[in-house]
C-alpha cells in the first residue's frame, strides 16, 4: 500500500510520477479521493479554486474550529510516490483509526487535497492554497498558461468550475481553526520515523525570457547570430556561482526552447530559476546576481532578457503554540526546518499551521527514488492520529 500509494500516472520505465493538475492521472486521483470520502460517509466540499475537503463532522453538526489535515495529489514531472499523497492517504487512515478506537469527535476534521501545489502545470507553486488565502490575484491566476498554452481559466472551466469565482474563501477559512500537514521528508535529516517542521525557508521561482532571432544553423555566420541559448547558458552557470556566494540554493531545472530544432538557431528561450535560502535578502541577492549575469551574457549577442517573479514565499515560522502542542502530543520528536514549500506554509499566513515529516531514508524527493519505509509511514499515521485526537477529539 505505501510503496505505491496511488499508482496513477506512474511511468513504468522510470518509476516517476507525472500528475499535473487537471490532467487524466490527477483527475483519477481526485476521483479516488471522492471515493475514499464517500466510503467513509465524509461530506466533500469543493472550493471555487479546485481544492477539495472531505469533512468528518461531529454529531452535533458543529462546523467551526475545524482541524484541517491532508496535502496534495499533483506531482512534479517524474516525481516520487510520496510527495503529497502520503499526507492525504495518512489523513484518511488517521480518521479510520480515530473511529475504530471510538475517540469522540468534538470539532470537525477536514481532509484536504489542495490544487496545483507543485505549480508544475501553471508555474505558480501552491496555486490552490494561494487562491484560497488571497495570496495571488485571481485575474493573474486565470491568465496563467500551461506548456500547451491552455489558460488556468480554460482548464477550470473544462473541469466544471467557474473561473470567475476563484479567489479567497473567507467563509471556509473562518471555519478552520488550524492545519496540520503530514509530508514525506524531503532531505535526510530525520533519525526518527517522525519529525516536526519548525520553519520553511524563503523560496521562490522566477522566469527568464531570452529573445533572439531564429535562423538556419548551417548558413548563418557567427557574427549574424542572436542566439538566446548563449545567455541562457550563462544564466545556468551564474545560478550556481551566485548560490555558492550567497549561501543559498539555486536551480534551473526547466527550459523551453523555441522552435527546438537541431538545425535551427533558437528564436527564444524561457528558463525558470528556483532559488531558496535561509534568509530573504540572500535569496533576493542570488536572483539579482543571476539576472545581472544573464544580461551581461546577452548584450554581445543582441539578445533581450526579461525577468518575471512567478511566486515567492518569505520565511514561514510555524505557529509556536501549535508546534509545541503537536510536539507534546507526540511525546517529543525532532524539530527541523525545511527548504521545501508546502500548502501549510501558505495557509500559515491566515491560520495556525504545523507540519509532520515522515523519514525518507534516501533523502531524495521530486524524483522516483523518493521513499519512506512502511513502518515509518505507519508511525506517521499513528502520529497524525495522536495529533488529531488531541486537537479535535476527547
Ligand atoms: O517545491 C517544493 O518545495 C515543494 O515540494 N512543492
Ligand atoms: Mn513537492
Ligand atoms: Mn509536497
Ligand atoms: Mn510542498
Amino acid at each position: 500500500m505505501w510503496a505505491e500509494l496511488l499508482p496513477v500516472g506512474r511511468d513504468a520505465a522510470t518509476g516517476g510520477y507525472h500528475r499535473f493538475a487537471w490532467t487524466p492521472p490527477e483527475l483519477a486521483c481526485r476521483a479516488w479521493f471522492l471515493d475514499e470520502a464517500r466510503r467513509r460517509g465524509l461530506e466533500v466540499e469543493h472550493d471555487a479554486n479546485g481544492n477539495m475537503i472531505a469533512w468528518w463532522l461531529p454529531r452535533d453538526g458543529t462546523r467551526d474550529g475545524a482541524v484541517l489535515t491532508g496535502s496534495h495529489l499533483d506531482s512534479v514531472p517524474g516525481g516520487g510516490a510520496f510527495d503529497g499523497p502520503l499526507g492525504v492517504v495518512s489523513a484518511f487512515a488517521a480518521v479510520d483509526l480515530l473511529r475504530e478506537r471510538g475517540i469522540p469527535l468534538r470539532r470537525p476534521i477536514g481532509i484536504g487535497a489542495f490544487a496545483e501545489e507543485e505549480g508544475a502545470r501553471f508555474g505558480v507553486a501552491c496555486l490552490g492554497s494561494r487562491l484560497l488565502t488571497g495570496a495571488i490575484d485571481p485575474a493573474r491566476a486565470r491568465a496563467l498558461t500551461d506548456g500547451d498554452g491552455r489558460t488556468f481559466a480554460g482548464v477550470l472551466h473544462a473541469a466544471g468550475l467557474d473561473p470567475e469565482a476563484i479567489g479567497p474563501d473567507e467563509d471556509l477559512l473562518g471555519r478552520i481553526g488550524c492545519y496540520v500537514e503530514l509530508h514525506v521528508e524531503q532531505g535526510r535529516a530525520l533519525q526518527k520515523p517522525v519529525g516536526i517542521a519548525s520553519a520553511i525557508v524563503p523560496h521562490g521561482r522566477w522566469r527568464f525570457d531570452f529573445g533572439g532571432e531564429g535562423n538556419h544553423a548551417g548558413t548563418t555566420g557567427l557574427a549574424d547570430r542572436r542566439d538566446p541559448m548563449l545567455p541562457f547558458a550563462g544564466m545556468v552557470l551564474a545560478a550556481r556561482d551566485a548560490a555558492e556566494r550567497n549561501g543559498t540554493v539555486a536551480t534551473v531545472g526547466k527550459v523551453r526552447v523555441v522552435p527546438g530544432g537541431v538545425n535551427a538557431i533558437a528564436s527564444s528561450v524561457t528558463a525558470w530559476l528556483d532559488a531558496r535560502g535561509p534568509a530573504d535578502e540572500a535569496v533576493r541577492r542570488t536572483v539579482a546576481e543571476v539576472d545581472e549575469a544573464a544580461r551581461l551574457a546577452a548584450r554581445p549577442h543582441r539578445v533581450s532578457v526579461d525577468l518575471a517573479e512567478e511566486s515567492y514565499t518569505e520565511i514561514v515560522d510555524f505557529n509556536l503554540a501549535l508546534r509545541d502542542r503537536v510536539g507534546k502530543a507526540l511525546g517529543g520528536v525532532p524539530v527541523l526546518p525545511t527548504g521545501a514549500g508546502h500548502d501549510a506554509g501558505v495557509l500559515s499566513s491566515r491560520l495556525p499551521a504545523a507540519m509532520l515529516f515522515v523519514r525518507n531514508p534516501t533523502g531524495i524527493s521530486h524524483a522516483p527514488a523518493e521513499y519512506a519505509e512502511p513502518a515509518d509511514c505507519l508511525a506517521g499515521v499513528e502520529a497524525l492520529t495522536a495529533v488529531l485526537a488531541d486537537l479535535a477529539c476527547g
